[in-house]
């Protein structure tokens, strides 16, 4: 009786230690951007010229990073990224123009390009 209700328990602290989030829990789409121990990828994204500002979404894999924020100067945004968890950005897609975004400590230099 004890090891049935053990094995789940020790399953589930495992599952907490591992490094990479499983794929499944990680969006994918033409404006997804996910950081790992690579940097973010896509480095460059393109986005389409539109009205507003046009959501991109950006989700940390890995604790083997030091992207645990993304960072764009241009639009004094700096957000963390909670490991596996997306988060939303909204870029502005008005004009064409080229956003740099990098993690906290300006490594990963990566691009959004608006045309
Ligand atoms: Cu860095």
């Amino acid at each position: 009786m004890r090891l049935t209700l053990l094995l789940p328990l020790l399953s589930a602290l495992t599952a907490c230690n591992k490094k990479e989030v499983p794929a499944l829990s990680v969006p994918s789409c033409p404006t997804c951007v996910i950081a790992d121990g690579r940097g973010f990828t896509p480095s460059k994204l393109t986005l389409p010229k539109a009205e507003g500002t046009t959501k991109v979404t950006f989700t940390r894999t890995s604790t083997e990073t030091c992207a645990s924020e993304v960072v764009v100067p241009a639009l004094n945004i700096n957000v963390p990224l909670p490991l596996g968890k997306p988060v939303d950005i909204q870029i502005p897609t008005d004009k064409p123009q080229t956003l740099t975004f990098q993690c906290g400590m300006g490594m990963y230099k990566s691009s959004i390009v608006v045309q």
